[in-house]
């Protein structure tokens, strides 16, 4: 094994700033214990919600040749499964991170307040889930985020992280920020995929999912370019106290340096980890390890943020 390039998320450290993203291949305690198995510097869950899912009806993900489009519908084991084998997960000695998605305020407050209870080292509370038929993106609706953040804080013992969807106006960049900045929020994942994409078959003249008429979150390639400016743009408008979680489309070790040259202190893997399970996150690594080295850095803050001008 190389190298692998430690880094601290909220002050909890990780021994490799590359990990899995919330969403593939983390709802099943076998699935969550491969994590554990491979590099991935956390573990972190499929976002969990009050009551155990099963999900939309298939199918519901698809891969494409620039990235992937689905609509799961939140199928997880429902977040009293998830508290139940933390102390299994914490045996592989890297930090576990709970994503907590409940459907209402109430739901986030009680998964939260059992949560505290745990050994459990960081929550990131999900606000942007685009696939729960009838329900919104929380993080799309101002007014309910800071409320959603207010009443959270009054009850969140743990060190709280927020997923964020993207964004796609200069001026939502900074309502959001501002909204982060006066919270009690230790870090942000940018981004989710980007909501209610629809990807059609010429061929059978069908859409490729089958929930909400075909309707679903786009991941992978053609997520990059949006994720590195929410990257950006937080970086410039955060407070310094809130790190950046980098996520969208990284499958190389080169589009990780990209996340990290934007201001992310580490960055997750969604696509890519479908696609090719555990084993990315140590390719991955290997190729920031020699391409940074060619640089002549030696460590992510030599460059971190560092985004030069044109
Ligand atoms: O389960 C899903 O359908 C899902 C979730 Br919770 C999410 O946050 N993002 C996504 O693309 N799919």
């Amino acid at each position: 094994m190389s190298a692998m390039f430690p880094t601290t998320l909220c002050g909890v450290k990780l021994e490799s700033f590359i990990c899995n993203a919330s969403g593939p291949r983390c709802t099943t305690l076998q699935e969550l214990e491969a994590i554990g198995n491979s590099t991935s510097g956390a573990i972190l869950t499929k976002s969990c919600t009050k009551e155990a899912r099963d999900g939309n009806p298939e199918p519901r993900y698809q891969d494409v040749p620039l990235g992937s489009i689905n609509s799961m519908g939140l199928p997880n084991l429902g977040y009293k499964k998830y508290i139940e084998i933390i102390p299994q997960l914490k045996k592989f000695k890297k930090p576990v991170i709970v994503s907590v998605s409940g459907l209402s305020l109430g739901d986030n407050l009680e998964i939260i307040t059992a949560l505290n209870k745990t050994d459990v080292d960081l929550i990131e509370l999900n606000l942007s889930c685009p696939n729960v038929i009838g329900k919104p993106q929380v993080a799309y609706d101002f007014p309910a985020t800071e409320n959603m953040l207010t009443q959270v804080q009054k009850v969140c013992k743990k060190k709280l992280g927020v997923k964020l969807p993207p964004y796609f106006d200069m001026v939502h960049f900074d309502d959001i920020a501002a909204i982060l900045n006066s919270h009690k929020v230790g870090f942000v994942s940018a981004v989710n995929s980007i909501g209610n994409g629809l990807i059609i078959d010429p061929q059978t003249e069908r859409p490729l999912i089958k929930p909400k008429g075909g309707f679903g979150g786009i991941g992978g390639k053609f997520l990059k370019p949006t994720a590195l400016a929410n990257v950006r743009r937080l970086y410039e408008l955060l407070d310094r106290k809130i790190d950046i979680v980098g996520v969208g489309g990284i499958e190389s070790g080169v589009d990780a340096f990209e996340f990290v040259l934007a201001g992310a202190k580490a960055v997750q893997i969604g696509t890519a980890f479908m696609q090719q399970g555990p084993k990315c996150f140590e390719r991955i690594s290997n190729e920031f390890e020699s391409y940074v080295k060619k640089k002549g850095y030696r460590e992510l803050e030599d460059f971190r943020g560092k985004l030069k001008a044109l």
